[in-house]
């Protein structure tokens, strides 16, 4: 198991943040399985970590290598870390209950946006941090809490450099991987604008949004001689963590919203490990995240891999896509 030495650097940012003790460690624990899984992801072939694994997970779909690979190395070190009494994972059909005493439940997205590996485009890994609600064995509904229960979230984006972007409730930081494995702030407390120009959307999708997203984006897309009033600029990565990063980084709203290509099915997103952990660093930044109908964080979740319509960003775009679908 790679063990990076605990970064001088994010001990003292915890120390300076009084974030001490059992969430220390469980993010020490998270970070350090990033580290391990950054340097599989930068070696790419030549560590044979590229294509398929041959096996699906829960959600239909076919696993990458490296969601495997990704999803054991967390799993193998969440499982050596006392503070840590269970796991939810993408990959993993059901919870794993780990150590008893643990005080903390971690959630995750090992790999997300596992569809770029192999054409070299960014990945991340996501992660979301809830409290145990209460002694003794655990059972799936103790997972099932909203997301303003989250005392941390979090990505590592493996993009052109490692980042790690997180936030205690104490605002989002941001840390870059140096040569020695170990993360050095590189941003301090990311604010995101209440406007913008840019959106991000699977644009292939728009004939089957419900009216008032068709409306919204036709007025994105009308510029300036539309109701808008101004051009808009549109990016499409096809990996949420890297969509969210660009947002924190210089604005922008994301949306990946309901649409009628499966009616049993209220968005493509996951709300416990993928939706969650977003609206709360995009709300710790000054943004704001919906379904376009309820905020993010207020949805009293009903199952470990429910999905979600997601619309995160700008204060005023998310706005007023939640007015459009009043
Ligand atoms: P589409 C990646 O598979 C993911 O879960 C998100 O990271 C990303 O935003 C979305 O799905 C991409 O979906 O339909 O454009 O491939």
């Amino acid at each position: 198991m790679f063990q990076t030495p605990i970064s001088t650097f994010l001990n003292q940012h915890f120390d300076q943040h009084n974030l001490s003790g059992s969430l220390k460690e469980t993010l020490f624990a998270v970070i350090n399985a990033c580290v391990a899984i950054s340097s599989k992801v930068r070696l790419g072939a030549l560590s044979g970590v590229l294509g398929e694994a041959g096996s699906g997970n829960i959600q239909g779909e076919a696993q990458k290598k490296l969601d495997v690979i990704a999803n054991d190395i967390l799993i193998n070190a969440l499982r050596q870390t006392p503070t840590v009494a269970g796991i939810a994972s993408e990959e993993e059909d059901n919870f794993v209950e780990t150590c008893e005493q643990g005080e903390y439940l971690v959630l995750f997205d090992p790999l997300d946006g596992s569809s770029n590996i192999d054409v070299n485009i960014s990945v991340g890994t996501i992660f979301s941090i809830l409290k145990k609600p209460h002694s003794g064995s655990l059972k799936v509904d103790d997972f099932l809490q909203n997301g303003r229960n989250q005392v941390a979230a979090g990505y590592v984006l493996y993009g052109v450099q490692t980042q790690l972007v997180f936030t205690a409730k104490h605002g989002v930081f941001g840390f870059t991987l140096n040569n020695h494995g170990e993360f050095i702030l590189t941003k301090d407390m990311f604010r995101l604008p209440e406007t913008t120009a840019e959106f991000a959307i699977n644009m292939s999708n728009q004939r089957h949004w419900e009216t008032p997203m068709q409306t919204y984006i036709a007025e994105l897309l009308a510029g300036i001689d539309g109701v808008r009033g101004k051009n808009y600029n549109m990016r499409w990565v096809a990996s949420m963590v890297a969509e969210v990063h660009r947002i924190l980084t210089r604005g922008g709203v994301f949306m990946y919203p309901f649409d009628k290509r499966d009616l049993t099915k209220p968005g493509k997103l996951r709300l416990m490990y993928e939706a969650n952990p977003m609206s709360l660093l995009i709300e710790e930044a000054g943004g704001l995240s919906s379904n376009a109908k309820q905020n993010i964080l207020d949805i009293q979740p009903t199952g470990l891999h429910q999905r979600v319509a997601v619309i995160l960003g700008a204060k005023e775009e998310v706005e007023r896509v939640n007015l459009m679908h009043a």
